[in-house]
């Protein structure tokens, strides 16, 4: 038993240290390959072309829809998608620009502000995609070009520069949005508000440090063992009561060589920073799932819980978050008596709040009660007898 356990261990070992050499070889000399994907916009022609090499600087990719059963080339009528999948890299914002994009050896005119960088790809990899346009994707609202019209005879050449991929690619750069009076006819972005992130879990890859853990555990449990010699393993194999410690550095060992599947960890040291602009808010994470806190003064503050961020970089969660000053309960960007009969039929129960996030603003006096001096400081201000603070 004992036997099948260390080679067990072992053997875990040596795939781990090749593993771990294999990527630092990867991250000094890496070569950009990349997926290459053009679709017609029914999805009924598609074309995926698999390792095209990208290098640093200009770049130019030829997508070709596929030949049909006589050999001739299948028209497109139309793109549903063209994306370039980055494999496994992450880059800056802006460190890739789209230089041109030809169809059928014509300039297609385009908004580059409009395409999305660093794109949900949809599956479970660290690819990067460049989302000139899809109709699964933001470029669909967003529209880069009129897709829905462009023909592909022959075929669809894209050229783009790109800078190195960051050197920390776990670190993504995260954006989000603030807006108030979603529920008017003029919803305004949201300037001057904070951010605060707090980790719940860390996506975590790679295997450095864990060995350095390993060794913690195994000299902690020698010592609680009080084995008589410092040759502690040798002798705890031979004492029937430190076979159970044995099993459970076994059990930490599994844990920690299981290469290749995200460990999930919590990373209390790590701080997210992050910058407002504007009602624009960019925040440096790395793959995990956050919560984040949007405030301001006057306005009831917002969490928005467990926000996974992984290939995503502008995930839906964090796009038009609305914030509602206090009294301001049905968010149209006004106190009025519409949001004096709300909180009265909750504090009345006839009807309850849609949700928490109600509550949170119907409580004008901050004393985590919703009652009947809430319902009169709202009726106050909408007197313009007093206002809410
Ligand atoms: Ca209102
Ligand atoms: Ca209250």
């Amino acid at each position: 038993m004992r036997g099948t356990k260390t080679l067990a261990f072992l053997t875990a070992m040596v795939s781990c240290m090749t593993c771990t050499a294999a990527v630092h070889a990867d991250e000094d000399d890496k070569q950009l390959t990349a997926s290459l994907g053009l679709a017609s916009s029914d999805l009924s022609v598609q074309s995926w072309e698999k390792d095209i090499v990208i290098d640093e600087g200009i770049n130019s990719v030829t997508f070709l829809p596929p030949d049909d059963s006589k050999g001739e080339t299948t028209v497109i009528n139309g793109i549903g998608m063209l994306v370039i999948d980055i494999k496994d890299s992450y880059f800056e914002e802006g460190a890739i620009t789209i230089d041109s994009i030809t169809v059928d050896g014509k300039e297609l005119e385009f908004d580059e502000s409009a395409m999305i960088f660093g794109a949900n790809t949809g599956a479970d990899n660290s690819d990067y995609r460049i989302e000139l346009f899809s109709c699964f994707g933001k470029t669909k609202d967003t529209k880069p070009f009129d897709a829905a019209k462009v023909t592909v005879n022959e075929n669809v050449t894209v050229t783009f520069t790109v800078s190195k991929p960051s050197p920390d690619k776990r670190l993504k750069a995260v954006t989000g949005n603030v807006v108030e009076a979603v529920n008017s006819k003029s919803p305004k972005p949201l300037t001057d508000y904070k951010v605060e992130i707090s980790t719940v879990e860390i996506f975590d890859d790679e295997v450095t440090s864990d060995e350095e853990t390993t060794a913690e555990e195994t000299s902690t449990d020698t010592e609680t063992t009080e084995a008589e010699t410092t040759a502690d393993e040798d002798s705890s194999a031979e004492t029937p009561t430190d076979e159970g410690s044995t099993a459970q550095e076994s059990t930490g060992d599994e844990e920690v060589f299981e290469f290749g599947e995200l460990i999930r960890s919590v990373d209390a040291a790590f701080a997210p920073a992050c910058t407002v602009d504007g009602d624009v808010f960019t925040a440096k994470l790395k793959r995990g799932i956050y919560d984040f806190t949007i405030s301001k003064e006057g306005y009831a503050a917002r969490v928005i819980k467990g926000v996974t961020i992984d290939t995503d970089l502008a995930p839906d969660a964090l796009r038009d978050i609305d914030l509602r000053a206090y009294g301001d309960v049905n968010g149209n960007g006004v106190r009025n008596v519409t949001d004096i009969s709300i909180v009265a039929a909750y504090v009345k129960k006839v009807k309850n709040f849609t949700d928490d996030y109600q509550y949170s603003v119907a409580d004008v006096t901050h004393d985590d009660t919703v009652n009947v001096t809430d319902i009169s400081a709202i009726a106050g201000d909408v007197k313009g007898i007093k206002e809410i603070i």
